[in-house]
């Protein structure tokens, strides 16, 4: 079937859809959510992110389905606000892909969407990747200030995979690293990658970064996370990525 071709038309016919994978603290309350994107296509059912970006990000289409993205998710928050949210729900992280990061009008397409904001205590974050750092330092560093000046903050997405300098760590403004799931799947049994844990636990705290541990799946998991003072967690023993409705329910439900 003909992705870019459908992806064309899915903005228009509303094919596209927010999904919220909940962020907990070592209490197991909602602090924050990732923002996943959802494709649901008439035939194909309910169409996951892996079946589409990288079409997207090669056929150029990535900048308007990340804009839908963003503009959706700040109609949701407005939506929100209005209804009432939990003073201890903090943040909505929204991934960024690479080949859009660094188009020219990014920043300047970014703030036209971030206008329709209403204020309020949710901080948007963009999660980005290592290896973006890495290959456009300063242009990533230039837009990543002018951003974080109108209000944005930044994770690094699946850390501890790809080409990492530390150095970066220091000079950009971050504030979460969000551990790979690789690492947290294996350190039960590889003690080389619970070791990678403890470094990555030991230098985000050293440089005031938080960190989020990704694809937590069991309580021995989150026990030996929480050993080392994990603060926040994401995965499936705490939840699957949800429709934002019920998301919502799940959010407000728990006080
Ligand atoms: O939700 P799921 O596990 O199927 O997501 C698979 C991958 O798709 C994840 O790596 C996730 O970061 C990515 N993804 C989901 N939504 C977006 C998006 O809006 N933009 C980009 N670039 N990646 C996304
Ligand atoms: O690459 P990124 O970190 O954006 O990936 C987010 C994706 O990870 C989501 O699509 C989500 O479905 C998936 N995910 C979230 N929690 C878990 C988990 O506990 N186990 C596994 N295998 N995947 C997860
Ligand atoms: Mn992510
Ligand atoms: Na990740």
């Amino acid at each position: 079937w003909e992705i870019e071709a459908g992806l064309h038309r899915a903005v228009a016919l509303n094919q596209l859809q927010i999904w919220l994978q909940p962020q907990v603290n070592s209490q197991h309350k909602i602090t924050g959510a990732e923002v996943l994107l959802r494709w649901q296509h008439p035939q194909k059912g309910l169409v996951p992110p892996m079946e589409f970006i990288s079409v997207a990000e090669e056929s150029g289409q990535i900048n308007a389905l990340e804009e839908w993205v963003l503009t959706a998710t700040i109609e949701l928050l407005n939506t929100w606000q209005k209804q009432g949210l939990p003073s201890s729900f903090k943040r909505l992280s929204i991934n960024i892909s690479p080949a859009h990061f660094m188009q020219a009008d990014f920043v300047e397409r970014m703030l036209q969407i971030l206008k329709k904001r209403h204020p309020g205590a949710v901080q948007i974050e963009f999660e980005i990747t290592e290896s973006l750092l890495i290959h456009n330092f300063i242009n990533a560093s230039k837009t990543m200030n002018t951003l974080q000046e109108h209000g944005i903050s930044f994770a690094i997405d699946d850390f501890g995979t790809g080409y990492s300098s530390l150095r970066y760590l220091t000079q950009l403004p971050l504030d979460i690293l969000k551990i790979d799931r690789s690492f947290i799947q294996q350190m039960e049994h590889s003690e080389s990658d619970a070791a990678i844990v403890d470094v990555i636990m030991t230098t985000a705290n050293k440089l005031g970064l938080a960190v989020i541990a990704e694809g937590v799946e069991t309580h021995a998991q989150e026990q030996l996370l929480a050993e080392r003072d994990c603060q926040l967690y994401q995965g499936f023993y705490f939840s699957k990525p949800q429709f934002h409705e019920q998301f919502y329910q799940l959010l407000i439900g728990q006080d």
